[in-house]
């Protein structure tokens, strides 16, 4: 596969809400992160990625954006972002910022001028309908509960929101709409940014005619007509062509619901759209049939399977993104590991998988420190619009509340935004006054400092992870080889470039297992590169016994 710069390099993502708050109202802000840089370049990290910070009402934490070339007051100024964006280039790395275009704020200027008549010069820039006897335009649901249009009294007619209902869709049919983001997009390159990672792009272009989904509900999943549709990848060539191709930059598009067939339209090599996707397989792995909410276990098979699928069918063809978990799912440890008394071995052992497979990987933040998902008491704890909708929508519909809690509990997005941890100080070192979400009451013993000052500790372990990256190029670029397919406690898999290759072998589970190497694979002595267990001198990898969570890469011989 070609070389670049993005697929060696290792990307942070901050919350910039939860990350460090500067000046003691409890919201993290721009000065905080820049106080926060020698951390990250300790770290290692080459990339960072910054949740949006642009003006915003704020409905959706900075999602629903009403200035795109403005910072959110809560976050500081524009001089701020400036000495943001010159502290990381001046330590060697990059930034990354989050374009949401797929909609904006119902406060931003184009929508306060589009609601005021049916011929205002801004109405096409979002999607206007008329009801239908009475009702909405078409049955689809918001993904955010409810219908996903909403009623404006002014016109009388309805404008679609897949969102919130402060967040309408704009219309990309509309030629103008597109020049404007290109040429926001240009402003914000200009300035010296290195890439953009994409909300919901794959949304962008709507089923002509916005028919109604299929389903018994009120309002359904209408999905099919507006995820990848007809005019996405002409849309993405464009944005290409105008945009993207004129700077040496990185994308990655958040796309929902792509299967590595269509991934490889919006990241091929040859197709002038993407670098990455994010693709949420893994994510959806342990959600029900009807919704994230109704949670199913997961199974390392069909773990294995969905990691596998992507990494063979986008093997020389397109690149991968690496993530566990991010600001919208639980945290990794807590959904995929052991957030008890494994949970350090598991931490380490996720972070082994993430940074050995082919493609870039993404820390979310805090993820390097183990941070676990939360368990408030009371629902008034909980801020996440999309937690709370769902909650009214579930009480309505006759659930109870413990039940309702435990889905917040274990998929609810306030677990990803609990702020950092940086110490054992009142309020974790997060803030001096009071934080906007509660923090995770276990930052007594999880905490920057404390994993700072322990060698052994999983935040060093992310270190060595990402200096190994630079090291060896087999782990970049080689080649990804599943074995042991059948086996449901390990998972393993070797990666090949040219005469070099390692072996990759992880324990998902608390017991003890024996690992036995295939046959087929001829080796003459392993040497550790880098576990969360020692090494013994005389290993056998053909009857090998793994610790609880046990992760080893080795360097076959
Ligand atoms: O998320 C897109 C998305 O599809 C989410 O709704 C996701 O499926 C859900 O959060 C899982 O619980 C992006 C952003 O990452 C998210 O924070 C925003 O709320 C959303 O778009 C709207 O901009
Ligand atoms: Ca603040």
């Amino acid at each position: 596969m070609k070389k670049t710069w993005w697929k060696e390099s290792v990307v942070y993502q901050i919350y910039p809400r939860s990350f460090q708050d500067s000046n003691g109202d409890g919201i993290g802000d721009i000065p905080g992160i820049i106080s926060r840089l020698d951390y990250l370049q300790k770290l290692g990290v080459d990339v960072i990625w910054l949740s949006p910070v642009y003006e915003s009402p704020n409905d959706d934490n900075g999602y629903d954006i009403s200035n795109y070339q403005g910072i959110m007051n809560e976050f500081g100024t524009m001089a701020d972002w400036d000495r943001l964006l010159e502290g990381l280039h001046s330590r060697g790395m990059k930034l990354i910022m989050d374009l949401v275009v797929n909609h904006t704020s119902d406060e931003h200027a184009w929508f306060l001028e589009s609601r005021k008549s049916k011929d205002n010069a801004y109405r096409d820039y979002y999607i206007w309908r008329d009801g239908k006897d009475g009702k909405e335009p078409n049955n689809w649901a918001s993904i955010f509960s409810g219908s996903a249009w909403k009623l404006d009294e002014t016109t009388g007619q309805y404008y679609l929101h897949l969102f919130s209902s402060k967040q309408p869709d704009l219309n990309w049919e509309n030629e103008k709409v597109r020049r404007e983001v290109y040429d926001m997009m240009t402003w914000w390159l200009d300035k010296g940014i290195d890439g953009f990672r994409m909300d919901v792009i794959n949304m962008i272009s709507k089923v002509e005619g916005l028919p109604d989904a299929a389903g018994e509900g009120k309002y359904n999943d209408g999905g099919k007509y507006f995820m990848n549709g007809p005019r996405i990848h002409e849309f993405l060539q464009e944005m290409n062509r105008e945009v993207m191709s004129k700077y040496d930059v990185m994308t990655v598009g958040e796309t929902p619901g792509v299967s590595p067939d269509e991934a490889s339209f919006f990241v091929g090599e040859d197709r002038g759209e993407l670098n990455m996707v994010f693709q949420f397989e893994l994510m959806d792995i342990d959600s029900g049939p009807e919704a994230k909410w109704n949670v199913i276990p997961w199974k390392l098979a069909g773990f294995k399977q969905i990691m596998s699928k992507w990494q063979y069918e986008l093997e020389g063809k397109g690149w991968n993104s690496l993530f566990l978990n991010n600001h919208d799912q639980p945290r990794m440890v807590s959904r995929f590991g052991d957030d008890g008394k494994y949970r350090k071995e598991s931490a380490k052992m996720l972070a082994t998988l993430l940074h050995t497979l082919q493609g870039t990987p993404y820390i979310y933040q805090g993820e390097e420190l183990g941070m676990t998902n939360v368990r408030f008491d009371t629902l008034e704890e909980y801020k996440d619009i999309e937690t709370l909708n769902m909650f009214r929508e579930y009480r309505e519909a006759g659930r109870s509340e413990a039940q309702i809690m435990e889905s917040i509990y274990y998929k609810g997005r306030d677990n990803a935004r609990t702020p950092m941890q940086w110490d054992d100080s009142p309020n974790g070192g997060f803030t001096t006054g009071t934080p906007w979400l509660k923090m995770n009451p276990n930052y007594v013993h999880i905490n920057a400092k404390e994993s700072l000052e322990d060698p052994d500790s999983i935040f060093h372990y992310y270190r060595r992870l990402i200096e190994l990256r630079k090291q060896h190029e087999v782990i970049v670029y080689g080649k990804y080889d599943l074995l042991l397919e059948e086996n449901d406690r390990i998972y393993a898999y070797t990666r090949t470039l040219g005469e070099e290759r390692l072996l990759i072998i992880l324990n998902f589970f608390a017991e003890p297992v024996t690992f036995h190497l295939p046959d087929n694979v001829q080796y003459n002595g392993a040497e550790q590169l880098i576990g969360n267990y020692e090494w013994p001198a005389e290993a056998n990898l053909r009857g090998l016994e793994l610790r609880p969570y046990e992760a080893q890469v080795l360097k076959l011989k």
